[in-house]
């Protein structure tokens, strides 16, 4: 097992009320984009207001949503179990980690939604057509902020992260929680002593995490090792994102451009890495495995070098009399995709902090870890 997590943050009970950085996508794109990318270095989580996904679209997902998890237990199993793509309850990933939640976790490429929905709607078709519907809008936004926080960084190429959500090869996943009022939340019970929980403490593996929940409460970040637990306050007409470990680590290829690179997996400068990347980007779609020896294969990906945050967040268990429902989408890259820092980030007083690595080879890290783990402390150099 990797790492150990946060000591200071376990079963912390102590909250602080800390606003959540708000953007507003309508205002000109230069503020936007700055605003976004502070938000990203301090906080690693932000809202988004203005942000163009119709309520329309929204509210018939979580209709789906509602409408599954309000089934009996047995045709629920129906869609499970979650190994990891399925109906889970109460255990999350395959390694011990515990919740008070039941959920749906989907791959979002639509083969595999339409493929899946025959096990969770008696209406198939309405539900993969508002699958995807959704999914399209939300990777749109996704898309969108990307493009910005590349621009807020002054990357010339500005898609050079939404490329990787729009690739048909893209490993983003879908998934709905859903968490019952918790009854036994008795002050003085035993349990009660220990913060009780709906989804442990983690950092999101991906890219960026777009969630959208209803109005009850739950969700909280941890900013500091200080065991101070901050309330996001649910807002069901906007959306949250949240920055993932690949960003964190991940500024993207428009290296391709220039020649003065360093190549972050055999370490050679200028043009052979040039024609590499350009052969990669080539090949990005293919299934060619990534080879750190001979830098071939895979397509080649430069990172803020620790620069964002991941924010560790957690959702309480649900101790209102209503469910609380979320649906977050995790916008991952292909899985030969290369994660490495990028240069531009790299100098002797701020040195590479990652090896790096492919989408694949971290998320194996993160399934054959508990959810709390410091995976990225797997691939640091020093
Ligand atoms: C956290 C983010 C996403 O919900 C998720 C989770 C995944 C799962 O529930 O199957 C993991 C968790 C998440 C990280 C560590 C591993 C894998 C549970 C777990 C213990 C779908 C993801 O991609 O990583």
């Amino acid at each position: 097992m990797v790492g150990v997590p946060s000591p200071a943050c376990l079963r912390a009970k102590k909250t602080r009320a800390v606003g959540i950085p708000v953007v507003d996508l309508s205002l000109d794109r230069s503020i936007v984009s700055e605003l976004i990318v502070k938000a990203c270095e301090e906080y690693g989580i932000f809202k988004v207001m203005n942000h163009g996904v119709h309520w329309e679209i929204i509210s018939r997902l979580e209709g789906e949503g509602v409408q599954f998890f309000g089934k009996p237990a047995g045709d629920k199993q129906r869609a499970g179990p979650a190994n990891p793509f399925g109906y889970g309850v109460k255990n999350i990933g395959l390694n011990g980690d515990k919740g008070e939640l039941e959920y749906l976790l989907l791959h979002t490429n639509p083969f595999s939604i339409a493929e899946r929905s025959e096990s969770i709607s008696n209406q198939p078709q309405n539900f993969t057509c508002t699958a995807n519907d959704y999914i399209e809008a939300v990777k749109e936004l996704a898309s969108e902020v990307l493009d910005l926080v590349a621009e807020g960084l002054s990357i010339p190429d500005k898609h050079v992260f939404s490329r990787q959500i729009k690739d048909v090869q893209s490993d983003s996943i879908l998934r709905f929680n859903h968490y019952p009022p918790v009854k036994n939340q008795d002050p003085s019970s035993k349990a009660c002593k220990e913060t009780q929980i709906g989804f442990g403490e983690h950092s999101d593996p991906q890219i960026l995490t777009i969630l959208r929940s209803n109005d009850v409460a739950g969700l909280e970040i941890c900013l500091q090792d200080d065991g101070f637990w901050i309330p996001v306050p649910p807002d069901p007409t906007q959306f949250y994102v949240i920055i993932g470990d690949a960003l964190r680590v991940s500024v993207l290829n428009h290296l391709l451009s220039t020649n003065s690179v360093i190549c972050p997996v055999c370490n050679q400068t200028t043009q052979t890495y040039n024609a590499v990347l350009e052969y990669n980007v080539i090949m990005a779609s293919t299934t060619e495995a990534y080879n750190p020896n001979n830098c071939s294969g895979g397509i080649g990906q430069v990172l803020t070098n620790g620069r964002f945050v991941s924010v560790r967040h957690r959702a309480l268990a649900n101790s209102s009399r209503n469910s609380r429902m979320s649906m977050m989408y995790f916008g991952a890259p292909p899985l030969n995709a290369i994660i490495s820092p990028l240069p531009q980030f790299v100098s002797p007083q701020n040195p590479r902090l990652y090896r790096p690595f492919t989408w694949g080879e971290y998320k194996k890290a993160a399934y054959t870890s508990r959810l709390g783990d410091c995976r990225l402390d797997l691939f640091k150099l020093h």
